[in-house]
Parts: C-alpha cells; sequence; structure tokens
C-alpha cells in the first residue's frame, strides 16, 4: 500500500519545484543558525538569495563526517536547545561519536517516513510488529517504533538480547513483523532452529531489514528460513535514522524520500557530481529537517541512482543496494576489496553459512587475507566432523574468492557457531595491519 501518494508519487516537475523551494528555506535556515555553514558559505562567496533552484544545490559545500565530529557536540545543531526533544548520537568506532538533535517536528516526518516504508513492506493497522533493533541512542529502535505507531499497527519493541525470549515472544504473540539487522535475523532463525520451532510455526510475513551491508543471496537465506518477505530498510543517523529509502513490492532498488531527502551522487576522489546509473558517493542534504540540517552530507556509502520509473507508481527516485562504504573499502595489496564481494561468494557455496570475518594482516611486508567461514548446520551434520571435507572445502572457497577478488585469500572452515555473533552491527573485518 502506498501511505501517503499525493507525495510519494508526485509528478517529477512538481517535485523539483518543492525541493527547490525546501532547498531555498534550509540554507537560509542554516546560514543564519549555524556559524560553520555562513562560514563554509562566505568564503565560497555564496549566499542563500543564490539559491533558487534544486540545481543550485551544486554551489554548496559539502559536509563531511570529520566536520560533525570537529563540531561535537552541538555545533551543527541549528535549533536552539529548548527545540530538541530527543538526541541521538551516531555508532562511531573512533573519535567523537555524532550528536543529532530531533524537534517535535523532525520526530513527526520521521514517523511518517518511517509509515511509508512500513506501508510499502505492507504493514498495516492489524499487524503485530517486533522491532529487534537496538534502542537507545542507536536510531534504529525508536526510529521504526515510531513508524508502526504513527501507521497504527501493534508494537512489540522487543530491542536486542534474549533470542530465545524474543523467538517465544514471536510464536505467542503471533507476530507478522519484524524489524532487525539481517545478521540478526539469521541468529533468529538459528536460535529457532535450536528450539525446534519452525517458521510455519510462526505469523510472520515481512520483515524489515537494514543497518548493515546485506546481499541478494542473504535475502532469500533470510525468507527461507524465516519464512517471510525480506524488504530494504536504509538511513543513517547523521540525516535521521532508518527510513531514508526503502523497497517498495517491486524490489528494484530502495524509494528515496526525495520529499525531505535530496540525493546526490559524488565522485568520492573528485567530488564532480555523477549521473543517474553511474556509481559512486551517496550525498543527502535534508531539506525540511530543523535539529541538525546537512547541506550536502558525504555518507561514504557506494551506490547509485536507478534510471527510469517503476511499476509501483511510486515517482520517488530509487538507490540500488549499498556497494559497499568508501572507507570501508580494503586495500590489499594494492587492489580494492569489499566485504559485500566476499559475502556475495560465500553465499553462492552451498556448505557455506552466511557468517564470516575477514582478517587483514602484514607478513613480512606482504598484506595477507585470511576469510574464516562457518560451514553450514545441516552440512556438518551430514559428516563434515572429519578433517579432509573441510580440506577441500577450503580450496573450492579459496579458488572462487580468488577468482572474483582477483588477490589469493587462506580460507579457514570454522564449525558451526563458532564466529561471534552480534545482535546490532556485524563487525565483518580485522585489520590487523599496522603500518610501519
Ligand atoms: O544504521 C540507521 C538504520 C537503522 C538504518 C535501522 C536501517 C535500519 P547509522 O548507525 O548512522 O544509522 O549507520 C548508517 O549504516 O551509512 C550505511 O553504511 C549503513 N546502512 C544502513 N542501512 C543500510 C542498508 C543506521 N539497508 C550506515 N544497507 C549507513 C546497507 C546500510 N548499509
Amino acid at each position: 500500500m502506498i501511505w501517503n501518494s499525493n507525495k510519494e508519487c508526485m509528478p517529477r516537475e512538481e517535485l523539483r519545484d518543492l525541493q527547490g523551494r525546501r532547498l531555498h528555506k534550509v540554507v537560509a535556515y542554516v546560514y543564519h543558525n549555524v556559524p560553520f555553514y555562513r562560514n563554509k558559505m562566505q568564503e565560497m562567496d555564496i549566499s542563500p538569495d543564490d539559491i533558487n533552484s534544486i540545481d543550485d544545490i551544486v554551489k554548496l559545500p559539502f559536509t563531511t563526517k570529520q566536520d560533525l565530529r570537529d563540531n561535537y557536540p552541538f555545533g551543527l545543531q541549528a535549533a536552539p536547545q529548548s527545540e530538541i526533544v530527543r538526541i541521538h548520537a551516531s555508532t562511531g568506532t573512533t573519535g567523537n561519536p555524532t550528536i543529532v538533535g530531533y524537534t517535535r517536528k523532525d520526530i513527526g516526518i520521521w514517523s511518517e517516513c518511517m509509515s511509508r516504508c512500513l506501508s510499502a513492506y505492507g504493514v498495516g493497522r492489524d499487524d503485530v510488529f517486533s522491532v529487534a533493533y537496538g534502542y537507545g541512542l542507536f536510531t534504529g529502535g525508536l526510529g521504526a517504533h515510531y513508524g508502526v505507531e504513527n501507521l497504527g499497527g501493534t508494537v512489540i519493541p522487543t530491542s536486542t538480547g534474549n533470542t530465545e525470549k524474543h523467538v517465544r515472544l514471536l510464536r505467542d504473540l503471533g507476530v507478522t513483523g519484524i524489524a532487525c539487522t539481517p545478521s540478526y535475523a539469521l541468529h533468529l532463525a538459528e536460535t529457532m532452529e535450536k528450539m525446534g520451532i519452525k517458521a510455519s510455526d510462526l505469523k510472520l510475513k515481512m520483515g524489515a531489514f537494514g543497518a548493515e551491508p546485506w546481499t541478494e543471496n542473504m535475502r532469500k537465506e533470510i525468507e527461507s528460513r524465516l519464512g517471510l518477505k525480506a524488504y530494504n530498510l536504509y538511513g543513517l543517523s547523521e540525516v535521521m535514522g532508518p527510513s531514508v529509502s526503502y523497497e517498495c513490492e517491486c524490489q528494484d532498488g530502495s524509494h528515496i524520500n526525495e520529499d525531505h531527502f535530496y540525493p546526490e551522487i559524488i565522485d568520492p576522489v573528485t567530488c564532480e557530481r555523477l549521473p543517474d546509473g553511474t556509481s559512486g558517493e551517496l550525498v543527502f542534504t535534508t531539506l525540511t529537517k530543523e535539529g541538525m540540517p546537512v547541506l550536502r552530507y558525504r555518507t561514504r556509502d557506494l551506490t547509485r541512482l536507478l534510471p527510469g520509473e517503476c511499476s509501483c507508481g511510486r515517482t520517488f527516485v530509487r538507490m540500488d543496494r549499498i556497494a559497499g562504504r568508501s572507507d570501508d573499502m580494503l586495500i590489499i595489496r594494492g587492489i580494492n576489496v569489499f566485504p559485500s564481494q566476499v559475502e556475495s561468494v560465500l553465499l553462492s557455496i552451498p556448505e557455506c553459512a552466511p557468517r564470516f570475518k575477514l582478517i587483514v594482516d602484514r607478513v613480512n611486508n606482504l598484506d595477507t587475507l585470511t576469510v574464516q567461514v562457518e560451514v553450514r548446520q545441516d552440512y556438518f551434520a551430514q559428516g563434515f566432523d572429519t578433517l579432509s571435507p573441510f580440506t577441500d572445502l577450503e580450496k573450492l572457497v579459496a579458488a572462487k574468492l580468488k577468482s572474483v577478488l582477483s588477490i589469493a585469500a587462506k580460507v579457514q572452515i570454522k564449525t558451526p557457531g563458532t564466529l561471534a555473533r552480534s545482535e546490532g552491527k556485524t563487525k565483518f573485518v580485522e585489520d590487523r595491519r599496522v603500518l610501519e
């Protein structure tokens, strides 16, 4: 179902006009309220009066994660503290976290955008929906929660942890929809299987998965093990949280809530704007945010905007899956390697479970890549408890990885359940290289 067809199906010309007007307004707002943006614009000799249509966006400066860190905690906040009703923080692993304040209007728009996503996934008032993203500073839990409530569904704020209890709740409360990271969905499936509960014992119909990269193969795996239809949900704290983009029933890319978040794709090295269909770094400008608007925020996420119309009737532009992050990209012996490439290879091998870890090291000044992957429980149970099939499988995986990555990787097959599980975002890479 389409939650807000007035906006989601708006004719493109009207949408561009709306975006232009909103851009002018937000630029004037930050110019007068955030010294950081005013200074940057003065350095570039531009003023809000130079921004009169959405095409003028290219005149504006970019904003980076480093800018947000340098202005920690409230330097980029545009609204006075008395207007801020909620604060979230991004999940950075290094340096200052990014603090994001929301006004009441921001929370309303976020809930609206989230309801659009859930509605596209088929969630309605009769659904019982478990939100198993972390509640807290992370935007996943509360973001999805407000969307379900706004739409009129029944929300169960399960959060993460105590997976067995969660599985029992799914069964006993007749839960029909779930939101969590794709890796947690697989952890749930594993836990269900251990508890002897089958997908057919549950009423799950749909799931909203995101917050970390995942692949088509992982989608199939989640769908068959949990007995639901799995949809992609994308977002980031600096821009809003979950609901920046969402898949519709066509599942051919994710529609961006373009009346609120304006997307661009740029070359991550030259910062030159790239045409639709070309892959590069995704950049967002918030068009309506009051608490902490961002101008041309460089997400570091690599993807492309899909040209052409979607048959669902929504006119919002679609983005492809996130292929990786420009800062997650590993350079191993001079070759660019994305963890998502490794994942695709592993998931194409029936014996491998979707549990893996990449360890990058440097031995005698030479980079090494080790890929640890768990063997699937069902193959393991069929006699994978002797050493030699492990060795054969290691050779097979290594050969496939070599053909895709163009570099040799050492493969270590692990028994089921041995790699660490995560309830939130999974850390797929351990880079042990110490640069001398
Ligand atoms: O992860 C917001 C979110 C919560 C999105 C729940 C979806 C569901 P951050 O913690 O700020 O916010 O992390 C944002 O996570 O720049 C991407 O690199 C990655 N990411 C988020 N969704 C997806 C997705 C939330 N569907 C960062 N596919 C983003 C791939 C994703 N990567």
